[in-house]
């Protein structure tokens, strides 16, 4: 089929093209064919405003999802070309930090999926987050551009009109087909403005924060350490909602909706804070089309749904009424009227819309003015219910709903990891690409001898595999006998970097003292920290002096190798992910709302090292205790610990030794040759005077886990057998499941089973 349509476009056959141009007519080929599984909503559509999408490379996953991928993959082979070299050709965007990015961009690919009219709303940032670059052991950042004259956007022949105070700018709509697996297609509309310029960024990531008119939709979350940064992302928010909220009721009231009816056409779902606006917008543009205000109120909470992501405070927008004032004035008599309804019923101030300081709490509306508020993991629900939302949980108890959190098994199983699928399907069939749970049938192979070494195989291959990408991409060279422990996720203090740091000493320390592993062990990292996240990018520098202290010690290096890969993204993931034994998932109890990172590794027969946090409550339950290390304080001695305010991180420093001599390393003579002072001595007063994340009293127990971890390994049918098992189990964390639930408890479109 390829080789007709180069023949249409281009006038030569497939052999005389050349891997670009390949790429080109692929991209066209897939653009027609979804084009054709478009199909019109039926009454209610939903629509999930996120300021992230952290889609990845689309070229595979949407032949995947087209059943085109072995076709294609075939007809280039027999003319002597590779679809994995043509893939590397793809630009992969950066429009996403992590875990909330990626999901909705998960969330995505199951809503077509399952057959749900439903598309995403968000912005077309022309840069990204950043490109991460390590020099001299420390993170530097540069532009992302992404945007190419060939690209999945299609500008359609669309733009709203969003006013700010000071100026009125166009949003106009560039659509990306997100393609079901095996069904319809929906949009994701990122929102752009014409004048945006991507030239005006110097010197790494900088640029003029006030030049509206040129850095609107250049970056996500432009550094806002400052008052003009925040006021850029406040510009940022208005202007996706104002175009989003635009562009719903206009879809609306085509499909026949006269506005007073609004939630039985629409489930707008709020993802985090960054959208919230959209709840004053839409009543000021009801309000406008000449609903009462009264009822514009009542139709909007019917139709916003609230998700929540995170417990860290700070991550919970608050933002000034002053900076409301210069950038949106038209949405603050809204706000005030929300803010005084709410205090009228309720003047609790721990649930007021605008508080004492005069900052207006994001959240507080969404969960006012939504009709569902939603957790991501089961753990983190309850804690919301039972703690840090508790006064909100006894007002709408009916409002608070679990959501646990999945992935596309289309792109983190079928696409990064063809030889475990095609493992997969000669033992049960193909029915686990539709139906999740059907890998539960893997069961019956637990004392399959034959089996569990070919589940051995598969891993060995991909790490082989990780091996050689490693060495062809960064210039690294680890051992693919060694064991592959890896942590990947964003860079905070909370996910706790810093105690497989730790580790990494401890283990230097005693191979340097003659003790030597049963095993060698490969640590592998991916992170980037936020530009302005001063101890993060300590902790990276931590790594980094790490990976080149030990890899260049030859009587450590046959045991022991850090790897920190550069610029950790989508695509990075993918590869990282099938390879892996170990897979860390070790934040502080409490503080990880969900993690997604470790349903992907499980579902590629990882074994999870973690603390009883998110997720991985779920996982330890599905898959029992015998299949999954789990160490560490649980989140009640947390929570309770921080309501005393009793922590004191020197008093564990004090009473061991292999925690006092693994942190005075930071700062010892051979970090030094290799680091700089001040990051490592602020790092290490950071641990030694304050650790907010306390690491030090989980420190002793996971060294202990980690090493019954290791020790495990070496019987090779045992361990085939537990990762057999984690794959086994790993049905439940399919996002189709997730958006199953979602539908059928939030949304209520009619459409899945
Ligand atoms: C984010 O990635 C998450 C939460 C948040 O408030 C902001 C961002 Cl950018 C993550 C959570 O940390 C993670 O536990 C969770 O799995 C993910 O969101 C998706 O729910």
């Amino acid at each position: 089929m390829l080789e007709k349509f180069v023949k249409d476009h281009y006038q030569k056959s497939l052999k005389d093209c050349s891997n670009e141009e390949i790429y080109i007519a692929l991209l066209e080929l897939v653009k027609e064919q979804a084009k054709q599984k478009e199909s019109h909503a039926g009454k209610k559509k939903v629509y999930y405003i996120s300021a992230e999408f952290l889609i990845g490379k689309l070229l595979s996953n949407n032949l995947i999802n087209l059943g085109l991928f072995d076709t294609v993959k075939k007809e280039l082979e027999k003319n002597g070309k590779s679809i994995y070299e043509i893939e590397e050709i793809e630009p992969e965007p950066s429009l996403g930090n992590g875990g909330l990015g990626r999901l909705a961009a998960c969330f995505l690919d199951s809503i077509a999926t399952l057959g749900i009219p439903g598309d995403g709303i968000g912005i077309n940032y022309h840069l990204g987050l950043f490109k991460q670059v390590f020099e001299q052991n420390l993170q530097k950042e540069y532009p992302n551009p992404w945007i190419e004259k060939n690209s999945w956007l299609t500008k359609r022949d669309k733009s709203y009109t969003v006013e700010f105070r000071d100026h009125i700018v166009k949003a106009s709509l560039y659509d990306i087909a997100v393609t079901g697996y095996e069904n319809r297609t929906n949009q994701l509309h990122l929102f752009d403005i014409d004048s945006v310029e991507e030239k005006i960024t110097k010197d790494g990531i900088s640029f003029d924060k006030e030049d509206i008119e040129h850095n609107l939709t250049l970056f996500l979350y432009p550094d806002d350490s400052d008052e003009k940064g925040q006021l850029l992302r406040i510009y940022q928010q208005y202007f996706m909602v104002s175009a989003g909220a635009q562009l719903i009721l206009e879809e609306c009231e085509a499909r026949g909706c006269n506005l007073h009816d609004l939630p039985d056409y629409a489930a707008i779902q709020i993802n985090d804070t960054h959208p919230t606006m959209v709840i004053p917008e839409l009543i000021r543009l009801l309000l406008i089309r000449g609903i009462c205000i009264e009822e514009a109120m009542e139709i909007v909470a019917k139709t916003c749904a609230y998700t929540n992501h995170t417990i860290l405070a700070e991550a919970l927008e608050k933002w000034p009424i002053a900076y409301l004032q210069k950038v949106v004035p038209q949405l603050l008599p809204i706000i005030h009227i929300l803010d005084n309804e709410a205090k009228k019923k309720y003047p609790d101030e721990a649930v007021a819309i605008i508080d004492k300081e005069d900052r207006v709490h994001m959240a507080h509306i969404d969960m006012h003015y939504g009709y569902s508020i939603n957790g991501v993991a089961y753990l983190h629900t309850e804690i919301l219910k039972n703690s840090e939302l508790k006064p909100f949980y006894e007002i709408y108890p009916e409002k608070f709903n679990n959501k646990t959190n999945g992935i596309t098994f289309r792109r983190w199983l079928l696409h990064c990891n063809e030889e475990l699928t095609s493992w997969i399907e000669e033992l049960i069939g193909n029915g686990f690409k539709k139906d999740a749970t059907e890998l539960e049938k893997l069961l019956q192979y637990q004392g399959d001898q034959k089996v569990l070494e070919s589940l051995l195989r598969v891993k060995a291959e991909k790490k082989k595999q990780l091996k050689e990408y490693l060495l062809r991409t960064q210039g690294v060279e680890i051992d693919e006998n060694s064991i592959y422990d890896i942590q990947v996720k964003r860079l905070h203090e909370y996910k706790r970097q810093q105690l497989n740091a730790l580790y990494i000493i401890h283990k230097y320390l005693e191979i340097k003292s003659g003790i030597i592993p049963e095993k060698p062990v490969t640590v592998i990292f991916g992170a980037k920290a936020a530009p302005a996240y001063v101890i993060a990018k300590d902790i990276i520098h931590l790594i980094l002096c790490l990976q080149e202290l030990i890899n260049k010690d030859e009587q450590v290096n046959p045991y022991l190798r850090v790897v920190m890969v550069e610029n950790y993204n989508v695509s990075k993931a993918a590869q990282l992910i099938p390879a892996c034994d170990i897979s860390e998932q070790i934040s502080l109890a409490s503080k990880e709302a969900s993690g997604t990172g470790n349903m992907k590794f499980m579902l590629n027969g990882a074994l999870t090292l973690g603390t009883m946090d998110g997720a991985n409550v779920e996982i330890a339950d599905l898959v029992g205790k015998d299949n999954i290390y789990i160490f560490g304080e649980d989140s009640k001695t947390v929570i309770d610990r921080y309501a005393q305010g009793s922590y004191v991180s020197r008093d564990y420093y004090e009473k061991d030794t292999a925690l006092k001599e693994a942190v005075d390393f930071i700062v010892g003579r051979e970090m030094m040759a290799v680091g700089d002072e001040e990051h490592l001595t602020r790092l290490y007063n950071e641990l030694l005077n304050k650790d907010w994340f306390m690491t030090f009293p989980d420190f002793k127990d996971y060294i202990a886990t980690r090493e019954k971890a290791y020790h495990d390994y070496n019987d090779r049918m045992e361990w085939a057998e537990k990762m057999l098992v984690n794959i086994a189990k790993a049905g439940f964390f399919s996002s189709d499941r997730t958006i199953e639930q979602y539908d059928q408890e939030i949304w209520r479109t009619g459409t899945s089973k």
